[in-house]
């Protein structure tokens, strides 16, 4: 039957009944054309009339060529070859997973091309039985798969000052979340016959992890805190690394700041004491207002952030729209969040539409009428610790303004008059 005639074919009595539920939903008022529209029969689709492209026109799929501006971007210049970032298009996605090509980047000597087949990994130091495993000898070992975000230290530091009137994306897009499968760290520790420091607490089981990039990246990781939960992996969403994001081999911390989960990574290193790398002595501390500074600040805190609507989109009219949006926690799930149309006068809860995942994003959405009068949205999360996301003045008041990194303060999006959304 062609399409056409499916309309119509509709019998009498329930097309009255639809047009009826048309009617009543009030989406006749503000699409009164498209409701006549359903009257007569629908024309058959000009997509409907000759067979579409081939098979095999893409061999790697890739997106429609309307979707051509959700691509990822930088936010400034970088000055030095290599170091740079990219930021994922968080206003652009739905759901928790980032598809690979959006994962943002962020390398400090460049990515480097690396052959699987020569490519090593080295477990040294204070173990039983040092050893090199090449590639095929980790995809030998049990496999495990996790969904887990990954958040640069560095990001939404943009709004330090206040609203740096910068798009979600350019804001808060060093934040991906993807699915990753490796071999756990203790089953590789497991494999060179254990670790010889005796740990618990007050002991200094440490762990090296060193890429092989021109940056040669390399922090100090506490055994005992990431030891449950970190993997070595060789893919992310169902496929291999890409090579940005650390092909063939990277370390993944769940829940740790983003320069701790080492791509490229070439060894780990077990030692007593944190090695005082140049990643963690003059980079990722954070000056503190009273002089200190705040070093090994691993987890990143709980926060969230409305990506529909947010600066960017328009409202066209007034009624009904969906608020939504993203939340997580380096500490482990998301409870609640809150939202707010008011400036954060008053507060409700959202709904979670994705089950909440141990240190992964998790995704929020709230019912809100626009009356047309400018608003301010704001999201507020809870992690499973109790821990809430802190206004930007209580960060401010306990971080001062010398913390580049681990700014997790609630962001708000300004709704005009005339519907544009603004970070203002
Ligand atoms: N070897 C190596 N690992 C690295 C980096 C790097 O430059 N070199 N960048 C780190 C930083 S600062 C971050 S935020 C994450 C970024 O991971 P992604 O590029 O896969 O998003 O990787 C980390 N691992
Ligand atoms: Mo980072």
């Amino acid at each position: 039957m062609p399409p056409s005639e499916t309309q119509s074919a509709l019998p009498s009595r329930s097309r009255r009944r639809l047009l009826r539920r048309i009617a009543a939903s009030g989406l006749v008022a503000s699409q009164g054309a498209a409701a006549a529209e359903l009257l007569k029969p629908l024309d058959v689709a000009p997509s409907s009339r000759t067979p579409g492209a081939p098979v095999l026109e893409h061999p790697y799929g890739v997106p429609s060529p309307h979707e051509a501006g959700v691509m990822r971007r930088s936010a400034r210049a970088w000055p030095l070859p290599g170091a740079a970032s990219s930021m994922t298009p968080l206003g652009d996605l739905f759901g928790t997973i980032t598809p690979n090509g959006l994962v943002y980047e962020r390398h400090h000597g460049g990515v480097p091309d690396i052959d699987p087949d020569q490519h090593r990994l080295a477990i040294h130091g204070l173990v039983a039985t040092p050893k090199l495993f090449t590639m095929n000898d980790l995809l030998r070992l049990p496999a495990e798969s996790r969904i887990h975000f990954l958040e640069c230290s560095g990001n939404t530091g943009s709004e330090w000052n206040g609203p740096s009137g910068l798009p979600v994306q350019l804001t808060h897009g060093l934040l991906s979340c993807c699915e990753w499968t490796g071999v756990r760290l203790s089953t590789l520790l497991e494999e060179v016959g254990g670790v010889s420091v005796s740990r618990g607490a007050g002991s200094g089981a440490w762990l090296l992890a060193e890429g092989a990039d021109a940056a040669a990246m390399t922090r100090s990781l506490p055994l005992d805190r990431i030891l449950e939960s970190a993997l070595v992996v060789y893919a992310q969403n169902g496929e291999r690394l890409r090579p940005e994001n650390g092909f063939p081999l990277r370390l993944i911390v769940p829940g740790f700041e983003g320069n701790t989960n080492v791509k490229w990574l070439r060894r780990l290193k077990v030692v007593d004491a944190p090695l005082q790398t140049r990643e963690e002595t003059s980079k990722y501390t954070s000056l503190l207002p009273n002089g200190t500074a705040r070093q090994f600040a691993f987890e990143m805190d709980a926060k969230s952030v409305i990506t529909r609507p947010s600066p960017g989109h328009k409202l066209t009219t007034q009624g009904y729209y969906p608020i939504s949006g993203i939340a997580w926690s380096g500490r482990g799930t998301i409870r609640k969040v809150e939202v707010s149309t008011d400036g954060g006068m008053s507060w409700r809860l959202a709904r979670l539409n994705s089950v909440a995942q141990d240190r992964a994003l998790t995704r929020f959405e709230a019912d809100w009428r626009w009356d047309g009068a400018p608003s301010a949205l704001l999201s507020r999360a809870t992690d499973s610790t109790g821990y809430v996301q802190p206004t930007r003045a209580a960060l401010v008041a306990a971080r001062g303004l010398n913390s580049q990194y681990h700014y997790n303060a609630i962001q708000q999006w300004r709704v005009e008059a005339n519907g544009e959304v603004r970070n203002a």
